[in-house]
């Protein structure tokens, strides 16, 4: 085996059955540190982070950028590891949608309600469903901390409706009642450098942080370069990728903040309190 993890034929099996599948340490100890310590010290960041509430009114903090480019956090998006994985599993040329580095605080980092990611997408003007998320662990996740949950096979539903939850968007609690009665739900425990792979119509929410540890993740969202939206969105989603050696991510030049711009900036939804 290499030195760098790669999916196999049977993660892609998995994948297609149950709409997500865990790789154990697909990043090292010393690639997650770096990017930890690059993250906590990262004024950009800090300066572009909103919180999102959730139905109980407590605030998750995130930030989000849409460009790919050299420093640390694209390195991650841009490393052979991610880019064939997310080819394998959809089956085409990945672009990059966006990537958000997510802030679940000790005690207060509020819940994300039930939802499927295409249950956002598919109004952002997406037409097929060819869409992933790559959560990458920055520090344990577990189910005191708010680890993410999903219904296990739920993506073979298609997506459904989705309205106001809080201030985030929520599946249709009827049909995520049912699914919750025909399928599993599983606690995605993940240690720091796991990565999860999940499609996008694949119901899961997360808890309330209730611990005394933080968790945090850096989640990059791919598209096809062939599924170009019909409505105005960045032009990094459909825009091939250039992947770079999975060596790259801890060696060069590196750069360890985010770019200035390019930030999806707080006001620009509803139910985003500036932090
Ligand atoms: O990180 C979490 O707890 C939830 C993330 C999520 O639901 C998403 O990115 O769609």
């Amino acid at each position: 085996m290499g030195k760098f993890k790669k999916l196999s034929m049977a993660d892609k099996a998995a994948f297609d059955a149950d709409g997500y599948v865990v790789v154990k340490s697909f990043y090292s100890k010393e690639e997650i540190d770096l990017l930890m310590q690059a993250a906590e010290n990262d004024n950009v960041i800090r300066r572009n982070t909103y919180g999102r509430e959730d139905k109980e009114g407590n605030t998750t903090k995130l930030a989000l950028w849409y460009d790919l480019n050299d420093n640390i956090y694209s390195r991650f998006a841009r490393s052979e590891r991610m880019y064939r994985g997310v080819e394998l599993l959809l089956n085409d040329q990945p672009a990059h949608f966006h990537t958000k580095l997510m802030q679940k605080e000790p005690f207060v980092g509020g819940a994300w309600e039930w939802h499927q990611d295409y249950g956002y997408w598919y109004n952002d003007g997406f037409l097929f469903p060819d869409m992933i998320s790559v959560m990458v662990a920055l520090s344990e996740a577990n189910k005191e901390n708010g680890c993410l949950q999903v219904v296990r096979g739920s993506h073979l539903m298609g997506r459904v409706e989705h309205g106001m939850a809080g201030g985030q968007k929520g599946a249709d609690m009827e049909k995520v009642g049912i699914a919750l009665e025909r399928m599993e739900l599983v606690y995605v425990e993940l240690e720091p450098g796991d990565t999860l792979f999940f499609h996008c119509n694949l119901l899961h929410r997360s808890d309330k942080n209730t611990s005394p540890t933080p968790r945090w993740s850096l989640i990059s969202t791919f598209n096809l370069v062939k599924n170009k939206p019909y409505k105005e969105q960045r032009s990094s989603c459909y825009t091939p990728i250039e992947p770079i050696p999975d060596e790259l991510i801890m060696e060069g030049d590196l750069v360890l903040h985010a770019a200035d711009g390019g930030f999806r900036r707080p006001n620009d939804l509803p139910g985003a309190i500036k932090k």
